[in-house]
């Protein structure tokens, strides 16, 4: 067994183990062994625990504005609620107990425990084990196994919890409950959307037992007899659908409970169906079995937290709880959608076709401030229009309300859209999905970016004014380099198509939208226009206009001793970063990351080298940016020392999960995302390089033998393994094709397989 730290133990490197238990861990650990499916989400927690416990399952298309302010997903009610009693104790880890251990089986999602219960007579052993299954979205197993070392009656109270941990008020009203033969089923109503839910329990074998209703929750119960050292297994489902879902849930639900033939055999068609997505996702390092857990770990959570069954968004917090609202960011696209790209394109294209889904949305939104086109909303959920509250944070000086303008400034949600269908397009070239969604998002974001900039006469240039970066720590900002580059390559990428693309096509989608030739002379003319800032004499780029004027801090930690209050807000409107160059996140180690040609390596490098000591880190966004960047850039140790803490940010958190009365808690979806991103396109240099050629240009930290990884070049599977000393690539394809690549960029052919030295990159 191996420490990973801070409690948490690996085997196999498949697994995560943790044999304390501890309460106040309750959300991280609720996060860390969660299990989900992209569908729903099922936090961590322990059969017999209630609402307190962080109990949630969070079902995707479930959205509900419960307070006038915060629309977020529905936590369902609970039916995996089990108890169990033996001679006046009850059988909880609140309860004194020993050989507690609990797993999280990364391979297929099965999350458990087992601990032995000292008892009057002798000694009674629980195990715990349920999943999600990822072959079937809408159903969950659990099966317990209870042995005791002495004859004893056992009390089971089973059924289904109808009290619900919340973040922003009550979403599930009007709990409806029915005890059908096997189990209970409930029926409930969304508070402002009316989305109906249902529940549904089913047991396995026991059956008859005595019905009992205790605070909110709709019980069977059972008194046993367990025989000494002869164990008792007792199965469970938990089946879930919505009226968003299925016409007629409650039927829906009994035919999906009847599809299932036993708890083994939803387990296994769940095994076989994690063995197909590990044969896209895995990434194995040899030589370091921290790394190997962590980034499995990371990799796993990025899928659970993945809509697969229709176009929806990917949350923040993904399914682990109601934080940041189940809905899309920036994240998606950047963070999340790269894994895809290179290795299951079909998800890509669905995630794209949720922005499509939202397209109306966000001309909404841009018609509501003035704009033409698409303004894609900063935090996105069903249908696109803009779910950011004006107030995000509270001045904890003065105890009031600070008004944050993501929603209206962090306009770089758009172009970051559009930079995600060109590489989309890019790497598959799959034109039916342009023709259908991609030229129209495209035009309909150019429209936005042309309708947002300011043209300066006497500068002659277009600026975009009043906006904000990914830096948070910094709004109303004029000139953000990372803004105005990413809108230009939107505007160049756009202008491309409407060249190049078939014109017939082209001019479909520009009757279906009514785009005049004067739109496009005037994307023309913002294009040669815009205002790039270039790198000044010493060869830095200014982040905005008169970033460089304002306080240097560094390091940046140093500017967190200005605090008046631990909980402060660094940044808009006087937070302790406004007139400093502290950085949240690095906006131009940001750019570069999305645009690695745009600037020389010695620019790259000379800029890193400035930004960086300036950045606070304090979005989770920004290690594994760095990471990337750096080991592009060549700077190996750098590199490693970000991905090592962006790897650990779930697995190793220990952090509070309320801070100052707000819920932080939950997984950092985006960073799980981009652990694959960071191995695959840092560390072995995988791109589409310009020439429209997959590229690969590996660097290794020592700290590893060797990475294997798996992606689709031109459609067919690839198993690629890179060591110190050499490189493999190996077709899986039944019939083997010609592949071409650039690596290390020489151009190298192959049918089945190719081997080599590995020349490193300097
Ligand atoms: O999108 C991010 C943002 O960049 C930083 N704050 C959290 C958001 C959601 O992850």
């Amino acid at each position: 067994m191996q420490s990973i730290g801070k409690g948490i133990l690996t085997q196999t490197g498949w697994e995560i183990i943790k044999n304390s238990y501890e309460a106040k861990q309750a959300i991280n650990d609720g996060s860390s062994f969660m299990t989900g499916n992209g569908y729903l989400g099922y936090r961590g927690t322990f059969a017999h625990d209630s609402s307190e416990a962080y109990v949630g399952c969070f079902v995707t298309d479930t959205w509900d504005n419960a307070d006038g302010k915060w629309e977020e997903l529905s936590n369902v009610p609970n039916a995996l609620f089990t108890t169990f009693h033996v001679e006046g104790h009850d059988l909880t880890l609140t309860q004194p107990h020993q050989d507690f251990e609990r797993s999280l089986d990364l391979s297929q999602g099965l999350t458990g425990y087992q601990a032995t219960f000292p008892v009057s007579a002798g000694t009674v052993t629980l195990k715990e084990e349920k999943f999600a299954s990822l072959a079937q979205h809408h159903v969950l197993g659990m099966r317990h196994v209870i042995t005791a070392d002495h004859p004893t009656v056992l009390v089971i109270e089973s059924g289904i919890d109808t009290v619900l941990w919340d973040l922003n008020q009550q979403h599930l009203r009007g709990f409806d409950v029915k005890d059908t033969a096997r189990g209970f089923e409930v029926q409930a109503q969304t508070s402002q959307s009316n989305i109906q839910v249902n529940v549904l329990e089913r047991r396995y074998p026991l059956e008859g037992g005595q019905v009992v209703v205790k605070e909110g929750k709709h019980l069977m119960r059972w008194e046993v007899t367990l025989k000494e050292n002869e164990p008792l297994i007792l199965d469970k489902l938990m089946v879930v659908t919505s009226s968003n879902d299925h016409e007629h849930p409650s039927s829906a639900l009994s035919q999906m409970e009847a599809s299932v033939e036993s708890y083994d055999a939803l387990k296994q068609e769940n095994k076989l169906a994690w063995d197909a997505y590990w044969a896209r996702f895995d990434i194995i390092i040899e030589g370091n079995l921290s790394d190997q857990v962590a980034t499995r770990f990371n990799t796993y959570h990025a899928i659970i937290a993945t809509p697969m069954h229709k176009p929806l968004p990917i949350g923040a917090r993904g399914l682990s709880c109601q934080a940041y609202q189940g809905a899309a960011f920036w994240d998606q696209e950047i963070y999340n959608t790269p894994m895809y790209l290179f290795s299951y394109p079909k998800q890509a294209r669905m995630l794209l076709e949720y922005r499509y889904q939202t397209l109306d949305g966000a001309r909404k939104k841009a018609r509501k401030h003035g704009y033409e086109g698409a303004f894609y909303a900063w935090i996105s959920g069903k249908t696109g229009e803009e779910i950011c509250p004006d107030f995000f944070f509270k001045d904890v000086l003065s105890d009031r309300p600070i008004r944050n303008h993501f929603n209206l400034w962090q306009i770089h949600i758009s172009p970051d859209i559009a930079y995600s269908i060109v590489r989309y397009y890019e790497v598959t070239q799959d034109e039916d999905f342009m023709r259908l969604y991609g030229l129209e998002m495209m035009f309909e974001i150019a429209r936005f970016i042309a309708s947002r900039v300011v043209f300066k006469p006497r500068l002659n240039r277009y600026e975009l004014t009043q906006v904000q970066g990914p830096d948070e720590y910094h709004e109303n900002v004029d000139n953000n380099a990372f803004t105005n580059y990413q809108s230009h390559a939107a505007l160049k990428e756009t202008l491309r198509y409407l060249e190049h693309f078939n014109p017939e096509d082209i001019n479909k989608v520009r009757q279906q939208i009514n785009l005049g030739d004067h739109e496009i002379s005037l994307w023309h003319d913002i294009t040669n226009k815009l205002y790039l800032p270039k790198p000044n004499q010493e060869g830095l780029i200014e982040q905005f206009d008169g970033f460089f004027n304002l306080e240097s801090v560094v390091p940046a930690h140093e500017v967190t001793k200005r605090l008046k209050h631990p909980e402060e807000y660094y940044g808009w409107p006087n937070g302790i970063t406004v007139f400093t160059q502290c950085n949240k996140q690095a906006d131009m180690v940001q750019l570069f990351s999305l645009h690695p040609s745009l600037f020389n390596r010695d620019t790259m490098r000379m800029n890193y080298a400035y930004y960086e000591p300036r950045t606070l880190h304090f979005s989770s966004l920004s290690p594994s940016t760095h990471a990337l960047v750096a080991a592009r850039l060549g700077m190996v140790e750098e590199a490693y020392r970000h991905f090592k803490k962006a790897l650990m940010i779930d697995l190793l958190n220990t952090n509070e999960a309320v801070s100052g009365g707000t819920f932080i808690g939950g997984m950092h979806t985006a960073n799980n995302g981009a652990t694959w991103a960071m191995i695959t396109q840092g560390f072995l240099g995988l791109k589409r390089s310009h020439n429209h050629l997959y590229a690969l240009n590996p660097v290794l930290p020592k700290e590893w033998k060797s990475v294997t990884f798996f992606t689709d070049i031109q459609g067919v599977r690839h198993k690629i393994y890179v060591s110190h000393e050499e490189i493999s690539i190996l077709n899986l394809s039944q019939s083997p094709m010609e592949t071409t690549i650039l690596l290390n960029e020489e151009t190298i052919t192959f049918r089945s397989q190719y081997q080599s030295q590995k020349q490193s990159r300097a």
